[in-house]
């Protein structure tokens, strides 16, 4: 299956797809942008590169990532924390671009979340075979901020949870373009992404990419 830039993969563009009370996709609302972000996110992976960062545990994530911003999410034996600096490097992580923070405030607002700031972006990169198994996004300090998401590339099947591990999970496919919008009463469900089929994108190749913008201070 192939996909076009604009076109082939965005049959949904401009739709909604509400998840929950407070939690929505926002169907291609990204496509306007991708030609201006995607060098933006191509700069950002020039200065810090992904990396499989070490789980608690000791295990190497499947999902390489990296971040820019004031602050950046870690994981390391010592735990999960956001730190100003890359710990590969101790430089600070690459600063968040303009046009980041926009569609962070423009997707927010398009959810109903006012005023939205985010001082974090973690950028995942998933291959064919890449998983993230269930888990909560806890790590931020005030759990009233929302979470925003864009997906590039190629598409993905979003596992969609309750507030405890073992409620039952809704599959969401998210494709090109398309970005997630979770805060309030949803902002601590369960979440997670279904193992990456084979696929090819023109922008992208076989990868997908997802970049969040939270606030994490
Ligand atoms: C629902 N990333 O980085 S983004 C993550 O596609 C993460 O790479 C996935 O989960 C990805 O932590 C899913 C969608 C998402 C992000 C944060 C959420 C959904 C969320 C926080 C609360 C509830
Ligand atoms: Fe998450």
């Amino acid at each position: 299956m192939t996909f076009d830039l604009f076109a082939d993969d965005a049959p949904l563009a401009g739709s909604r797809t509400p998840l929950g009370d407070q939690a929505v996709v926002l169907r291609g609302f990204a496509l306007p942008r991708v030609g201006e972000l995607w060098p933006l996110l191509q700069a950002v992976v020039a200065q810090a590169p992904f990396r499989h960062m070490l789980t608690p545990g000791g295990l190497a994530m499947s999902v390489p990532l990296t971040n820019c911003g004031p602050l950046g999410w870690t994981s390391s034996r010592a735990g999960y924390r956001y730190r100003s600096d890359d710990p590969q490097t101790g430089a600070p992580w690459p600063p968040m671009p303009d046009a980041f923070l926009q569609l962070a405030r423009d997707a927010a607002a398009a959810a109903g979340f006012a005023a939205f700031v985010p001082d974090a972006c973690l950028v995942n990169r998933y291959t064919p075979g890449s998983r993230l198994t269930l888990h909560q996004d806890r790590n931020e300090r005030d759990f009233s901020q929302p979470v925003v998401s864009v997906s590039l590339g190629v598409p993905a099947m979003f596992l969609w949870g309750g507030l405890r591990r073992g409620d039952p999970t809704q599959r969401v496919p998210l494709f090109h373009g398309d970005v997630a919008v979770w805060g309030g009463v949803d902002r601590l469900r369960y979440h997670g992404i279904a193992t990456l089929r084979a696929a090819s994108h023109p922008l992208t190749g076989s990868e997908r990419i997802n970049f969040t913008l939270r606030k994490a201070a």
